[in-house]
């Protein structure tokens, strides 16, 4: 959508031919602009929007709203990694998920799913999905095996525990290069797989197992993740907690403006794309900015 709207996308620059391509299943992403990935939450109890998209086609017109908006990715996810959320079963995660990949597999943006659960990628990959976004970060033979067969993008996020034990007290050396660590060595365990590389992109998973000391670090250093392994560099930090801290907002909703300023420096300092809630207002805001920014 947005590249459409942008003039200087049209003129490519030795910037662009630089730019890092994230292949993703029937599309490849020329990552030369910013990318924003619209989160469609099929869970009851999120945090963030908890409940407001169980009901199938509220969530597809959703997808359709993110769309219009300028999401360039929709990532669907049908169990949630709140830290006191019950384990969701394989069937009742595909059962919440599997109308909305129906109806927006020919959305014209790349489907993504968010799961952690080897037997969901298998079946979503069937169906034709784009993107596998696993919080875990593939690290279970089961789980490299069951997408290394397919042509989808895979984001590798970094989390330090479980969801249920993450933020109990979480504790690095080096958090910036043990993300790091981890996050090249399931690349790598990806690629003897087969996995091509061009399929993969990074994500240091902000609040997974993070103090926010940790999360400061790991956003003031996103360059060297993304330059270390110089591959795509996906964050997600929209109505986390981390941004509740910064700006005494209690209410998910109320952390709109933290969130999109989080993006925005994200972007500005390594990031490729941002996964967020608020499509439109981080739309606009990149919009704006990269207005400025243009010659
Ligand atoms: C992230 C994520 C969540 C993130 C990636 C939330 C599924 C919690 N956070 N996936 N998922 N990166 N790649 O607040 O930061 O949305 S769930």
């Amino acid at each position: 959508m947005m590249q459409n709207t942008m003039q200087h996308d049209t003129q490519p620059t030795a910037e662009h031919s630089s730019a890092p391509i994230w292949q993703c299943g029937r599309y490849a992403l020329e990552l030369s602009r910013p990318y924003v990935m619209g989160i469609l939450n099929m869970t009851p109890d999120s945090f963030s929007d908890g409940g407001q998209y169980l009901d199938p086609q509220l969530a597809i017109d959703r997808a359709h709203q993110m769309i219009a908006d300028g999401a360039d990715i929709i990532d669907i996810g049908g169990e949630s990694t709140r830290p006191d959320a019950p384990k969701v079963c394989t069937c009742d995660e595909l059962r919440r998920i599997l109308p909305a990949i129906e109806a927006l597999l020919d959305c014209g943006v790349p489907l993504s799913i968010d799961t952690q659960k080897p037997y969901v990628m298998r079946e979503v990959l069937k169906l034709g999905v784009d993107i596998i976004n696993d919080v875990n970060g593939f690290n279970s033979p089961v789980a490299i095996d069951a997408v290394a067969d397919s042509n989808a993008g895979l984001c590798i996020m970094h989390m330090q525990g479980t969801p249920q034990d993450m933020q109990a007290d979480p504790h690095y050396t080096d958090v910036v290069a043990e993300v790091a660590q981890f996050l090249g060595k399931q690349a790598q365990r990806l690629m003897t797989a087969g996995v091509a590389r061009e399929r993969l992109c990074l994500d240091p998973g902000f609040g997974f197992g993070k103090t926010l000391a940790h999360n400061q670090t790991l956003m003031q250093n996103l360059s060297q993740l993304s330059d270390k392994h110089a591959l795509p560099l996906l964050i997600g930090v929209s109505r986390k907690r981390m941004i509740g801290t910064i700006t005494g907002r209690e209410h998910a909703t109320e952390r709109v403006s933290g969130s999109v300023a989080a993006a925005l420096w994200a972007l500005q300092h390594g990031a490729h794309i941002v996964r967020v809630h608020d499509v439109a207002q981080t739309v606009d805001a990149i919009r704006t900015w990269q207005f400025f920014e243009s010659a």
